[in-house]
């Protein structure tokens, strides 16, 4: 049972929160009657409902508010965190997540063959590897056994894929913040991370692998135990994709990772479940952001979601905006791409009519 302190802080936070004017997903799905469903529940690894929320406790700016402390909360804490898959992914969780499907991987082609308004394309998947816990309950030790694990398989890459690996801790911080700048490696320092526990022991055990072309790179122990992504300039959907599936098999064949039957990937944030792809173009779309709530209708009609240029959180920057497919559960992986490539189609299409 969760302790007096936990129930204190639960308590006074959950107080806070209802009165505040946050939009989060946790202010609306914790109503009193979970809250006090949840409020003295524990999983096996010790973690309580504050474990789950003080990230939506500390920052009424979230947009969802909760993380699982460990793999058990999304079972634990379910009162709370089906509603809110369920609305985010637009699935209702009475059927399960569909098996891996990547179909085939060059069904895709170029977005923009001409080059003149989609400016990189990238495709990633997250992966939780089996026999550790999530940020939370992982030790100092736990972020070094990933590491070492991960650079042996890295060592076994070959042809495009080949590449090194970059300890974040023997990385001078120019190198660092010229990979952030140039989009390829995760930012230092977020806030929402921070408050769900999940930068302990920062730097350890984070880094990234890349390919000679930072074409295929791999992020190490940051929000999940890995990220899995294939980026390159143009609209070329296609060629990136083909390359994230060839790189996801080649990582595959050395590591197992945490899946079940209701969730498919498991992942940190409820956002990432299933099969926690997120492709995304930086497009420049000048005319139709000068209206932005006409944008939006029109990314929600394609369920697609607008990041700014340095991703989540940030502002776009240039008139360039990150558009991805929002649902990642419920649907196959190759039903996720096509989302993107269809959406996308319609908003180059809609910018284009635009006068
Ligand atoms: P994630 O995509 O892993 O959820 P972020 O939204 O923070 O995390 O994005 C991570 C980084 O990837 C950011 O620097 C972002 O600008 C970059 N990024 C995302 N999509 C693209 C893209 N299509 N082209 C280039 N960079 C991208
Ligand atoms: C938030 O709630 O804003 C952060 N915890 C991040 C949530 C992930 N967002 C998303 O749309 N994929």
């Amino acid at each position: 049972k969760a302790s007096p302190e936990v129930l204190n802080q639960l308590q006074t936070g959950y107080e806070k929160l209802a009165k505040s004017d946050s939009g989060s997903m946790l202010k609306r799905f914790l109503t009193k009657d979970v809250f006090d469903k949840l409020k003295f529940k524990k999983t096996s690894f010790g973690s309580t409902l504050l474990d789950c929320i003080q990230s939506g406790l500390q920052n009424f700016d979230s947009s969802i508010g909760v993380y699982a402390a460990d793999p058990e909360c999304y079972t634990v804490f379910k009162e709370l965190f089906d509603p809110i898959i369920e609305e985010y992914h637009k699935f209702k969780l009475i059927a399960n997540q569909p098996a891996t499907d990547w179909g085939p991987p060059n069904a895709f082609g170029n977005l923009d063959p001409k080059g003149d308004i989609i400016v990189s394309t990238r495709v990633r998947c997250c992966r939780t590897l089996k026999g550790f816990p999530l940020n939370p309950c992982m030790t100092e030790n736990h972020y070094q056994e990933i590491e070492k694990l991960m650079q042996s398989t890295f060592n076994t890459l070959t042809g495009d894929l080949k590449g090194t690996y970059n300890s974040l801790s023997s990385m001078t911080k120019e190198v660092q913040q010229k990979l952030i700048d140039d989009h390829y490696l995760f930012k230092e320092g977020d806030k929402f991370l921070q408050s769900a526990n999940a930068c302990r022991f920062w730097p350890t055990g984070r880094g990234i692998f890349y390919n000679e072309k930072k074409t295929f790179l791999v992020w190490v122990c940051e929000e999940d135990h890995l990220r899995i992504m294939s980026m390159q300039n143009g609209g070329n959907v296609g060629e990136v994709y083909t390359r994230l599936v060839s790189g996801v098999g080649e990582i595959q064949k050395k590591n197992e990772f945490v899946t079940n039957e209701k969730f498919g990937y498991l992942t940190f944030c409820p956002t990432n479940l299933g099969t926690t792809i997120r492709a995304s173009v930086h497009i420049k779309v000048p005319k139709l952001a000068a209206n932005m709530t006409k944008f939006k209708d029109l990314a929600d009609r394609y369920h697609l979601q607008i990041r700014g240029a340095a991703g989540e959180h940030s502002a776009p920057k240039d008139g360039i905006y990150d558009l991805s497919n929002k649902r990642r559960l419920g649907l196959t992986e190759h039903q996720c791409l096509k989302e993107m490539f269809d959406g996308i189609t319609e908003i180059i299409k809609a910018e284009k009519a635009e006068k």
